[in-house]
């Protein structure tokens, strides 16, 4: 079985003959204009960037290499258990290679993932051992993925002057999986640092697939006497196959994301997959990009002690009308780009659906389905948000707390393991292209101004 390197080797001369002659033949074709409003806005709908592995439509949401949610459930492989999800390694081969692999191929890069991530290095333990626990674990992930910076091949080759610029995408690659097999263990100490005492949670197995090792690392396992886990054999598997669908899910979400444009960002300064990627963590740590997966729990636990009972529509439309005129956001609505619900949002809440008798109690997961069909009808009247639908952040949270994840502020760090897959295999692909320093021009207020009077 060929491994992700060479079927990548396989797949580079023809697409970066297909890009040199587009930008030959077609260089200087104009792509759309470029908006005064665009410019102080967000550059919204700027079609300025080369991007994939994704692409999202307003409409129909994200698509992986072409493929759909429910495309990938159907032919991605996953363990071969029914009723299994699909692996995030399958996402990951399908992004970097864009074909769908098969299951041999799955198990080998599971493999390799395994083995590359069976320790981290000493100083980013001893680094993250210094960290307050209350420091946010955001924080404390930036720290610790920056520290890697020191173990940084393509860094250190760079250094030396040993790699030229058609090889740089080698060691890109190197980084970039070790980066990616070492989210376990960095996921657990962070966890286990907070809640633990630093004592680990659960253990390491070079003999399981990446998201097992993440739950049994967060302590999420069935339990017995060697582990802290307090699910039952049905639920541990569950949660585990809830990580499997939320991670190969959130991996990418095209290149404007704010998590996905700044690890391209600082890459193309030539920066290493740590760097890079740790300062696209810092960005996905904003409250209106991935901590929105925090806030939504927040707020419907919050909601929950503030209305009588989930049933009364009339209660929840004033409590939200109460959040509207107090100028805040309702967490986990709205979206940049989609003006659908967000099919990442349904295929979470499906998972909820298909176990009724699992939630059927749980009051916050309840509020948050209730919260889908309400909350859209009182931002349309609202009148503001461009997209009244529920996002990708409104039903993840409060599927982890419900088996147990507590730290609130912790559930972003999952986010951010699940988006390492996106950005990362872009960076692999533009060290493939030659991609160089990304360098936007900017304009003074004078410079604008003087655009009024030329048109
Ligand atoms: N609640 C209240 N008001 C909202 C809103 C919401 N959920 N979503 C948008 N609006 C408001 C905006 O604040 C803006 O008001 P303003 O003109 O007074 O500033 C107006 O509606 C127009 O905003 P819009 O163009 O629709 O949305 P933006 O592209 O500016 O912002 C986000 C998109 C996602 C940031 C916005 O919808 C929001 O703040 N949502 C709540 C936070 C959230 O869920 N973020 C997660 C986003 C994503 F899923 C992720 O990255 O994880």
């Amino acid at each position: 079985v060929l491994t992700l390197k060479e079927t990548l080797e396989n797949v580079i001369p023809q697409r970066r003959d297909a890009v040199k002659e587009l930008k030959a033949l077609y260089g200087n074709t104009v792509i759309g204009p470029i908006t005064i409003s665009s410019v102080i806005g967000g550059m919204r709908g700027n079609q300025s960037m080369f991007w994939q592995g994704t692409s999202l439509d307003p409409d129909h949401g994200i698509r992986f290499q072409g493929l759909t949610i429910e495309q990938c459930q159907k032919r991605l492989p996953g363990t071969g258990i029914n009723g299994d999800n699909f692996l995030p390694e399958s996402m990951l081969w399908l992004l970097m290679t864009g074909s769908v692999p098969s299951f041999q191929q799955v198990d080998s890069l599971r493999r390799e993932l395994a083995l590359r991530g069976k320790e981290l290095p000493h100083y980013t333990e001893k680094v993250l051992l210094s960290l307050p626990k209350d420091m946010h674990p955001m924080t404390q992930f930036a720290i610790g993925l920056a520290s890697m910076n020191k173990g940084s091949v393509f860094a250190t080759n760079y250094q030396k002057g040993l790699i030229g610029k058609t090889e740089f995408w080698k060691d890109t690659l190197e980084d970039s999986l070790n980066l990616i097999a070492s989210l376990p263990l960095l996921t657990g100490k962070i966890y286990s640092n907070i809640t633990n005492e630093g004592r680990p949670l659960g253990q390491y197995s070079e003999d399981v697939d990446w998201c097992t090792n993440i739950c049994s690392l967060l302590g999420m396992t069935e339990k017995n006497s060697s582990n802290t886990g307090n699910l039952n054999s049905q639920q541990s598997l569950d949660f585990i196959n809830l990580m499997r669908l939320y991670t190969g899910i959130h991996v990418d979400h095209e290149g404007g994301n704010v998590s996905a444009h700044t690890t391209h960002l600082v890459g193309s300064a030539l920066s290493d997959p740590y760097l890079s990627y740790s300062s696209g963590i810092m960005g996905l740590a904003g409250p209106l990009h991935g901590l929105a997966a925090q806030e939504v729990v927040r707020f419907l636990i919050e909601m929950n002690s503030n209305i009588s009972s989930i049933a009364l529509e009339k209660e929840i439309k004033e409590y939200l009308w109460k959040i509207l005129k107090s100028n805040r956001v309702i967490p986990g609505y709205g979206h940049a780009v989609l003006r659908k619900p967000d099919p990442r949002f349904t295929a979470m809440l499906e998972f909820a659906q298909m176990r009724p008798n699992e939630f059927k109690n749980d009051k916050n997961v309840l509020l948050m389905q209730k919260l889908a069909e309400v909350a859209p009808k009182v931002l349309l009247e609202h009148g503001k948000s461009k997209n009244p639908f529920p996002n990708v952040d409104s039903a993840s949270g409060i599927l982890f707390y419900h088996y147990g994840i507590r730290e609130l502020l912790f559930f972003t760090v999952i986010f951010g393991c699940s988006r390492s897959m996106g950005p990362l295999t872009q960076l692999v692909w533009d060290r493939i292209l030659g991609l160089p320093i990304e360098r936007p021009k900017s304009l003074s207020f004078e410079g604008l101004e003087a655009l009024t009077k030329a048109t």
